[in-house]
């Protein structure tokens, strides 16, 4: 027998975990979080490469509603931020409800009886009358599209599965990719390879890191005295609001940000040469930002190398670029990204009437307020459409999902509610404004970036300060939704109203 759960979360990262923070405080005891790994942590437990570290100040890349005086830096290493999840999962009792090694392969919805289905790996079913998809917005690496990939005869890593076994010890090293994550790794690398070769296809811009060991004495005062941590938080929150200014939308203080970008790339680098191959030619903003103070000057250690010619082919000995040079290497690191599923998570996701979510999101994905989709009722996505912030925390934009989703779930559980749907005209007419107020920003000033589909639909990106992300999730409004209740007596839908 299956049984039936209030809530069933996928995904045991930051996300899942605080989900289901938040519902128990609220109440709803009946929930399973199923979680494919053997651990909780989501991308920071699958990104160890070496210097993997957050890229935003931890005092805002972390839960409002859970306490930690005691990050050891500014901004802290993936590791830390593991153990911050765990730390979690135990101080909150969420550790019984998990499920691990159990991975979903499809979501169908039961209309007549208000359930979702999901099947999984292992071949068990779970049942539950609602979801929270909490699975990330990158939770599966891509290898690049490069001709010869597989003819390669030498040692393959890729940065969001990293091989702690490999010594990098004289060995000849390629970094394919110049993102946020290659930004971390070549600085830890030259340290340790004989000579490390970084292939560049587009240059980013890159901002100083400020970042610094977390004084003993902020600590004890954090930890004595919340309303300082609070404070510095908020202090944080503000100052990167105020650079939504400069980096979602362009105007005269997006100048400033490319001057600041240049002025820091004159500081660091002398070489006129190398200068060029770094400056970027887009608007800052449009590709996410670098934060980085050790890039530039590992690019200068003697045992390394920028190339800038584009990659034509992969060899059985290594890297052949256009202008006729073959690289040979003992180890290309990929820091090609993420397989970013703008069009739906990998696996069918089945609706009222049979509809599939792959289907109508092949152009790219829609939702309402990012969280739910016309058609999927009683399905909460986080981090979903149209949810990403360019210039603050991502976990602050969480805060409000899970929020939101606490009210849906607890209205249809507390109403006993056999599905909650949000009504099409209602999503339609949000994002056609979505979309409009996208034309707008830096996004789509026409680089290319992992934000936007092959067809350039921007599905990712939320156009605005989070200010304005919050205060739409803070207004759940009951009458967007087809609201059905199964009245038990007569066995007759009720269609409630606001
Ligand atoms: O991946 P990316 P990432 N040939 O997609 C290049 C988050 N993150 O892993 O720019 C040659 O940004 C590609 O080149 P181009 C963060 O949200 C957060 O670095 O497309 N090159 C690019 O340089 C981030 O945005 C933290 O021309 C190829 C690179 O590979 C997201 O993760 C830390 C290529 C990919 O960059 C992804 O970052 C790290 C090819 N065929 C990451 N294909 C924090 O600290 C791709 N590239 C929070």
């Amino acid at each position: 027998m299956t049984t039936t759960h209030d809530t069933l979360i996928v995904g045991a990262g930051f996300t899942g975990i605080g989900a289901a923070i938040k519902l128990l405080r609220a109440g709803v005891d009946d929930l399973v979080i199923v979680e494919r790994s053997d651990r909780v942590g989501g991308t920071w437990r699958d990104n160890t490469y070496p210097g993997a570290a957050c890229d935003i100040p931890s005092l805002l890349y972390s839960f409002s509603f859970v306490r930690n005086p005691s990050w050891s830096r500014a901004y802290s290493p993936a590791a830390e931020i593991c153990e911050h999840i765990e730390t979690m999962v135990d101080d909150f009792d969420v550790r019984r409800r998990i499920r691990f090694g159990v991975e979903v392969n499809g979501l169908a919805f039961d209309e007549a009886a208000g359930v979702w289905t999901a099947d999984t790996t292992a071949g068990e079913q779970f049942r539950a009358r609602t979801v929270v998809l909490a699975s990330g917005p990158l939770p599966d690496h891509k290898w690049p599209d490069i001709r010869g990939l597989d003819s390669y005869e030498g040692h393959k890593i890729h940065s969001a599965r990293w091989d702690h076994d490999y010594d990098f010890s004289g060995k000849r090293v390629a970094v394919i990719g110049t993102g946020a994550s290659a930004v971390q790794i070549v600085p830890e690398l030259v340290k340790q390879a004989g000579f490390v070769k970084v292939f560049q296809r587009t240059p980013g811009w890159v901002l100083p890191r400020l970042d610094m060991a977390t004084p003993a004495g902020a600590q004890n005062l954090f930890a004595k005295i919340p309303a300082v941590q609070q404070l510095a938080r908020q202090a944080l929150f503000w100052g990167h609001e105020v650079s939504a200014t400069a980096l979602v939308w362009d105007t005269p203080l997006t100048g400033l940000v490319a001057r600041l970008g240049k002025a820091h790339l004159h500081r660091q680098v002398k070489d006129p040469w190398l200068r060029r191959q770094l400056t970027p030619d887009f608007t800052p903003g449009c590709k996410r930002m670098l934060v980085s103070s050790d890039y530039y000057p590992a690019l200068q250690q003697d045992n390394c190398k920028l190339i800038d010619w584009p990659i034509a082919t992969m060899s059985p000995a290594g890297i052949r670029t256009s202008d006729g040079v073959e690289h040979h290497l003992d180890c290309i690191v990929f820091a090609t990204g993420f397989d970013v599923h703008l069009t739906g998570p990998p696996y069918p996701v089945t609706g009222i009437g049979g509809r599939s979510l792959a289907d109508e999101w092949s152009g790219g994905a829609q939702a309402y307020k990012s969280i739910n989709v016309h058609g999927y009722p009683n399905l909460f996505l986080m981090t979903g459409p149209n949810s990403g912030p360019g210039h603050n925390s991502l976990l602050v934009y969480v805060e409000g999902q899970l929020d939101y989703a606490v009210r849906g779930i607890t209205t249809l559980l507390g109403e006993n509610l056999r599905y909650l749907d949000v009504h099409a005209d209602v999503q339609r007419r949000f994002n056609q404004r979505i979309q409009r107020r996208l034309g707008k920003t830096t996004w789509m000033s026409g680089c290319s970036s992992w934000y936007l589909t092959a067809d350039g639909f921007n599905a990712s990106m939320y156009p605005g300060f989070a200010t304005q992300y919050l205060r739409q999730m803070r207004d759940f409004r009951f009458g967007d939704y087809d609201a059905v209740a199964l009245d038990t007596h007569t066995g007759v839908d009720t269609r409630i109203r606001a």
